[in-house]
């Protein structure tokens, strides 16, 4: 691949990491020019470039060397390592950017009467996180079935395609929408900063130390 002076940070392109994700790059002296096709946003400052994609493509755009750096969350980056980053470069979390938040939990039909984890043996558990569901289930020793669905995981049950489900939950209100509720927390998430284990040491580094100190201060500032 061409080598690269200007540093490239994917993010969302259209949904709930969008507007923070912006507003905190803005706070951190970044300000972008969107081109036409709204794939791309030029930095107008620093030479810091934005690539505008689906959130699930940013780990292996990282992966790839397409981007430096993406803003993303855990729970997408996670999966990538658990599933189709392994054997690639390893990503890394460099910082937690405190927006976005929610968690990875299980959930079970309301009246069921659960007590542990242990009762998941044997169910049927419908995700889109197969691989932080299966790890999480390999390390309790328990042997249920994951089916994997890309979206509205919460209506399984009521389909009867599933027994639970393991989805993000943030205020909980879809969950008890579908008459589901809350047992297990596997992962508590955010939008982070991730990249590659091993920064760049040319100028794209000296670039992405100086967007890190600046995000420490603003980070800091919010707290
Ligand atoms: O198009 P693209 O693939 O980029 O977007 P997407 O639809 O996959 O992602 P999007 O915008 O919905 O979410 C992006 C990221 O926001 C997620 O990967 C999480 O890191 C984070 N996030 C924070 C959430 C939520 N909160 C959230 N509540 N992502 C999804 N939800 C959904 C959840 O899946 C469930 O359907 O909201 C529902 C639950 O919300 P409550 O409030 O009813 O509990
Ligand atoms: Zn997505």
């Amino acid at each position: 691949m061409k080598p690269r002076d200007r540093l490239r940070i994917a993010m969302q392109k259209s949904g709930r990491l969008t507007e923070p994700a912006l507003e905190l790059l803005n706070r951190c002296g970044l300000t972008f020019r969107q081109s036409r096709d709204k794939l791309f946003c030029f930095g107008e400052g620093e030479p810091v470039d934005l690539l505008l994609v689906r959130d699930d493509d940013i780990p292996g755009l990282i992966a790839q060397g397409v981007c430096d750096l993406g803003i993303v969350g855990r729970n997408v980056l996670n999966e990538y390592s658990l599933t189709a980053g392994m054997g690639g470069p390893e990503l890394a979390e460099w910082r937690s950017l405190g927006f976005g938040r929610c968690r990875l939990s299980v959930a079970v039909p309301q009246e069921l009467d659960y007590r542990d984890a242990s009762q998941l043996q044997g169910l049927r558990i419908a995700t889109s996180y197969p691989g932080l569901l299966g790890e999480w289930l390999r390390e309790r020793g328990i042997d249920a079935g994951v089916v994997t669905l890309a979206g509205s995981v919460e209506i399984a049950p009521r389909l009867g395609t599933a027994d639970a489900i393991c989805d993000l939950v943030q205020s909980g209100g879809t969950l008890v929408a579908n008459q589901l509720r809350e047992v297990d927390v596997l992962l508590e998430s955010e939008a982070v900063l991730a990249g590659p284990q091993v920064l760049p040491t040319d100028e794209r580094g000296d670039m992405i130390d100086l967007l890190l100190k600046r995000l420490d201060g603003v980070i800091q500032v919010r707290e």
